[in-house]
């Protein structure tokens, strides 16, 4: 790596594979498998590949919420895919997801099966096919897909921008966290004035557009992405504040939020859920005393 202002772009770019960032080993500029493996199926309909990360809690708190409502057909087995090793290359994920990027769901209640990628895409699906989480008038459904919507095309400059250049380049860049800082605090700014006339998103229901945008905006104020709350102080938005506290204290998100969770306290651990018990039994707590 050269030194900052020091880098002009050649004629033609090309992959230094070791760039020193923190995801470097998974970053490729190529798509596509790079080895055959088949993914595991569950005994239930619903077959979930992920990991907690913000993207993949919203389709675990999205399948609680739907149990949580009494929606038996929503009972799921959850695989953990560790990104990190590289399990979204293998053969049978690209196969269910061509952009390798978790989370996938494979609904094997569908003659075929049908394979849902991209967490929007996911969460709209489920929503429409249990008739949940999304309002049913016109106006109201739009206002949900709005801030849905808004999510998919935001969270990237929270996430690549702001988190990548906070948290895991190897260098700290000026330029690049003040870019993205701004654009952070612009968006919170951006939610903090709907929620102030909004109980959520989508007006006073909650819907799969507060499920799309709590794991990344919440959880940013609630500290627990990216430790920056101090640093972006998030704390002046009061309104996310509250929505945020108030969506983290559901049954189904603190179920939820630890499925395919492979790091922090033991007890938030749930490698994979195949069960509604899991979550007692199961855990890495539970697992590791009963060795
Ligand atoms: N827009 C996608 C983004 C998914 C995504 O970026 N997933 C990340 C984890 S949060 C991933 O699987 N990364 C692995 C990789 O890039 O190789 C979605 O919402 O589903």
């Amino acid at each position: 790596m050269q030194k900052l202002g020091e880098y002009q772009p050649p004629e033609i770019w090309s992959w230094e594979s070791e760039s020193g960032g923190a995801w470097a080993n998974i970053n490729r500029p190529i798509a596509g498998a790079t080895h055959e493996k088949a993914l595991p199926v569950g005994k239930h309909p619903l077959q979930l590949y992920s990991l907690a990360t913000p993207n993949g809690v919203k389709v675990t708190v999205m399948l609680e919420e739907l149990l949580q409502a009494g929606v038996a057909e929503a009972e799921y087995d959850a695989h953990l895919i560790k990104i990190g090793d590289g399990d979204q290359f293998g053969s049978g994920f690209v196969d269910l997801n061509p952009n390798s990027k978790i989370p996938v769901l494979l609904d094997r209640s569908t003659e075929p099966d049908t394979r849902i990628f991209e967490s929007g895409s996911i969460l709209l699906y489920l929503a429409d096919r249990f008739s949940k989480f999304i309002p049913s008038a016109p106006a109201g459904r739009v206002e949900c897909l709005n801030w849905l919507f808004w999510q998919m095309g935001s969270a990237p400059y929270l996430g690549g921008g702001f988190g990548h250049f906070y948290k895991y380049a190897p260098v700290k860049i000026e330029y690049c966290i003040d870019r993205f800082a701004m654009e952070t605090k612009r968006q919170l700014d951006v939610l903090d004035r709907r929620l102030a006339d909004n109980a959520f998103l989508a007006g006073e229901e909650y819907s799969i557009a507060d499920i799309a945008v709590w794991p990344w905006y919440g959880q940013l104020v609630l500290n627990v992405v990216y430790e920056a709350s101090e640093f972006l102080q998030t704390d002046d938005y009061t309104h996310v504040n509250r929505w945020a506290e108030s969506i983290a204290s559901r049954p189904a998100v603190q179920r939820g939020r630890i499925v395919n969770k492979t790091s922090g306290p033991l007890h938030e651990q749930l490698h994979e859920r195949h069960d509604a018990s899991d979550f007692e039994l199961r855990t890495q707590d539970k697992l590791a005393s009963s060795d």
